[in-house]
């Protein structure tokens, strides 16, 4: 089927310095030729790379603008790809757009550039996936992350493995053809080892994938407490802005409440909670209820203490709630007397802040990193963040289990084949590269033996 040559506003829409507008496709340049006059080169003999001040001409108005030519295959898509840099605003854009479509253009759909650039092996799957995770970044973790896979980091290991996949098969398929070599007790051997070696770079790659989700989704931070201790104060000052009410009275949080803070590039969504005691109040009620649920899915627990006072029954109640693991216990309004004692507790992380005076705050905002992130992930350029990554990886592996407790079962090796081929498809699902056909052409190209 004929591709068509598509069009785009790829500048966000609004008032701007400009906007850009992408042409890709066969058809570019001669639509372009159609509606863009080069200023220094009329007759629209054009040269790739270089930028073209002309007059673009829409509908009901001209517009002077800038012109790029990105030759086919050295381009974002692969195809002939024109863009225009016209002045900002939607009215102007709108209108080059307009003209684009009715000289043959058509609109582009969602991600469609990108996914030319796949269909034309400008990127995998995966690093198109890295490209939005890029585009969607909401801390600079995420962009790196993104990038790292854009760069190929995961697809290039992905690939290596299926390469030596292809050639275990192949192994497998040459041990079948020639049954009177009676290699097959070695092959199998082989396979085992094989597929075992494979299997410690899938679990390596898949322990990235809790630091990987965090950068992704943001580390959830549920601050908990007794009425009163300072839970919002203590949210304000995260945040370093008043963003909870704070009083004297207690019950004054009574709802949850959610909001988001970035350290060293990673996101925080940390929730302040109604404080929890035995209320009489509905409305307390419902928030305290929300507060203990909240505690299933928070990644850590800030749980608020008054240093200044000893702990009462309530703060014993909490402290049983929560588990050592990932609570860091704050100990607030320490610019009073200190008067709590936890001795009888050993909880691993306890801090002292006073949230009044903003003391101890970058403190803590640094345990509550160092609890969910591991830096040696964070710095390496192999880390997985995608459910659909990770998903296939845990496919694959349990088709590396089915392999090795098939031949350990002795089940014969062409049923072994299909499982190790079922692996390699699982794992093609990350780049894209899970063409049957493929894997075929390399078998029979690499180790045809004469047939
Ligand atoms: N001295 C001192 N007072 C503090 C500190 N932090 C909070 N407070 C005071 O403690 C009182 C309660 O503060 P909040 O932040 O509203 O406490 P809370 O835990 O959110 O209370 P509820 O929402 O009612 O559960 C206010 O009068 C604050 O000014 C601190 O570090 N030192
Ligand atoms: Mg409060």
């Amino acid at each position: 089927m004929e591709e068509k040559t598509i069009s785009a506003i790829s500048t966000p829409m609004g008032v701007g310095g400009i906007s850009v507008i992408r042409l890709s496709g066969k058809e570019a340049k001669n639509i372009a030729s159609k509606v863009f006059t080069p200023l220094k080169n009329k007759d629209f003999n054009i040269e790739p790379r270089k930028m073209y001040l002309g007059d673009f001409k829409a509908k009901n108005f001209n517009e002077k603008c800038m012109m790029v030519w990105f030759k086919k295959p050295n381009s974002y898509t692969g195809e002939d790809v024109i863009e225009f840099q016209c002045h900002g605003g939607t009215v102007i854009a709108n209108g080059i757009l307009d003209a684009l479509i009715d000289n043959g253009a058509v609109l582009a759909g969602p991600g469609e550039f990108t996914k030319r650039a796949f269909i034309n092996g400008k990127l995998t799957l995966d690093e198109a996936e890295g490209v939005m995770d890029m585009i969607n970044a909401e801390s600079e973790s995420e962009v790196r992350a993104g990038y790292n896979l854009l760069q190929g980091s995961l697809s290039k290991e992905i690939n290596e493995i299926q390469n030596i996949l292809t050639k275990m098969i192949a192994k497998i398929e040459v041990t079948l053809d020639y049954p009177e070599n009676d290699y097959e007790e070695q092959t199998a051997n082989e396979t085992v080892e094989g597929i075992n070696e494979i299997k410690t770079k899938l679990n390596n790659i898949l322990k990235t994938a809790s630091t990987g989700q965090i950068i992704k989704n943001g580390s959830k931070v549920l601050i908990l407490g007794k009425p009163n201790v300072g839970k919002s104060s203590l949210l304000n000052a995260i945040l370093n802005f008043e963003r909870a009410i704070v009083t004297s009275i207690k019950g004054t949080t009574r709802d949850i409440l959610e909001e988001t803070y970035t350290f060293k590039g990673v996101k925080f969504i940390l929730t302040d909670t109604a404080g929890l005691h035995e209320a009489n109040d509905v409305v307390e009620k419902i928030g305290i209820e929300k507060a203990k649920q909240a505690i299933n899915y928070a990644d850590v627990i800030l749980l608020v203490l008054d240093a200044s006072e000893p702990l009462t029954k309530e703060d014993e109640q909490i402290l049983s709630l929560v588990n050592n693991k990932n609570t860091i216990i704050v100990k607030n309004k320490t610019d009073l007397k200190n008067n709590v004692d936890l001795s009888k507790y050993n909880f691993k992380h306890i801090i002292e802040v006073s949230a009044l005076n903003k003391n101890g705050i970058e403190n803590l905002k640094q345990q509550i990193y160092d609890l969910v992130i591991d830096e040696n992930i964070i710095n390496s350029n192999l880390m997985i963040t995608n459910m659909r990554h990770i998903e296939a990886i845990k496919k694959a592996l349990k088709y590396a289990d089915d392999c090795i407790n098939g031949i350990n079962l002795g089940i014969t090796l062409d049923v072994v084949s299909i499982d190790l081929k079922n692996l390699w498809l699982a794992l093609g699902e990350i780049t894209g590269n899970n063409n049957n056909e493929e894997i075929i052409d390399e078998i029979f190209s690499g180790f045809c033996v004469g047939k």
